[in-house]
């Protein structure tokens, strides 16, 4: 708090320019959309007569709902033009803009983060950075506080829906972010908030999960229920879905004839990724495929090339069984390393 109370006079110094562009990370999310739609007013509050601008590559589907209710416009552009200023927004690397990074560092750059601190920070004039915030937006409504500035409603929602969104609806939440929350929220439902972040995933993603799930079948190990499941795309989503609703591990396959290619997407629940991870599984599967494969302990897919000697139901059958008896495989001899373990203690 002291820190940003140190820091606002110079901030203050930056954002009084006459001309300053508000740059966000590549598929800007709520949490980087909030923070320019905040600072962008605290611009235009400080100097009336100043020209500013937000900008990112890409844009969030949800954070395009946020924009479409508070009336806020953001240019989606590849390589802006630099005025003299800029600010640099939720973004901690370099690759996360598609900018003209050798005339950047000829311009005043500002920074406003809660990443980890990286080489960007070296080529500002200016930065906020702090690790321990759950999210970008949280710290900008602190420099209002302190400013004794109260945002515009409009402000208030977009800075409300990238802290819910930034501390995974409040689970991250800590007890400044709360007391954030209380001082942003007059006057605002917040079911309105969530709302805004509930994204409505498009009819054919729904129609796939309803398809993976009618499709599935469950086999069981050592009590773990495995669910198998094929659909023609969105198979990560669908595999995602499935262990939502209660299988403890989901693959499914998808056959993509035009591509030439079959994809496999695995999820789990944390308890099983003690014993198996997804992403060597998935390695190692891809390999055994003739394709690649990874990911992470809970989420992996693999790719491979389509064996066009066979019928897109054999190939579904194979891998899926391939998956089942592999995954089982790895499971056992973990679980068999640990009931060793566990009995030598
Ligand atoms: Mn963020």
């Amino acid at each position: 708090m002291v820190k940003i109370m140190a820091s606002s006079e110079k901030l203050i110094e930056y954002l009084k320019r006459d001309e300053i562009l508000f740059l966000c990370h590549h598929n800007a999310d709520p949490d980087a959309i909030g923070s320019c739609v905040a600072l962008k007013y605290l611009a235009s509050y400080l100097n009336p007569q100043g020209t500013f601008k937000i900008s990112a590559d890409s844009v969030s589907k949800i954070s395009r709902n946020i924009l479409n209710e508070i009336g806020e416009h953001i240019d989606v552009e590849i390589y802006p033009k630099l005025p003299k200023t800029v600010f640099i927004v939720d973004t901690s690397s370099i690759n996360q803009l598609k900018v003209n990074f050798e005339e950047l560092k000829k311009r005043d750059v500002i920074i406003i983060d809660h990443h980890k601190k990286t080489d960007l920070a070296e080529v500002s004039k200016f930065h906020i950075i702090e690790e321990n915030r759950p999210s970008t937006s949280e710290i900008i409504a602190e420099i209002f506080k302190e400013l004794s500035i109260f945002p515009p409603k409009y402000v208030r929602i977009a800075l409300l829906c990238g802290i819910v969104y930034d501390t995974k609806h409040l689970k991250l939440a800590n007890q400044k972010t709360f007391d954030i929350i209380s001082y942003l929220i007059k006057g605002i439902s917040f079911q309105k908030i969530l709302y805004l972040l509930s994204q409505e995933s498009d009819s054919s993603k729904r129609t796939a999960h309803l398809k993976a799930c009618s499709r599935m079948e469950i086999r069981e190990v050592d009590g773990i229920k495995v669910a198998l499941s094929y659909v023609s795309s969105h198979e990560a989503s669908c595999a995602k879905t499935i262990v939502s609703i209660g299988a403890d591990v989901s693959f499914v396959v998808a056959v993509r004839k035009k591509e030439k290619e079959i994809r496999v997407s695995a999820r789990c629940r944390k308890h099983v990724s003690k014993y198996v991870h997804m992403g060597d599984l998935m390695e190692e599967l891809g390999k055994e495929l003739k394709g690649s494969g990874g990911g992470h302990s809970e989420a992996g897919g693999l790719n491979a090339p389509y064996d066009r000697s066979k019928s897109k139901d054999e190939i579904i059958k194979e891998v899926l069984d391939l998956c089942y008896r592999r995954f089982v495989e790895k499971y056992k001899t973990a679980k068999t390393r640990d009931n060793k373990m566990y009995n030598k203690m």
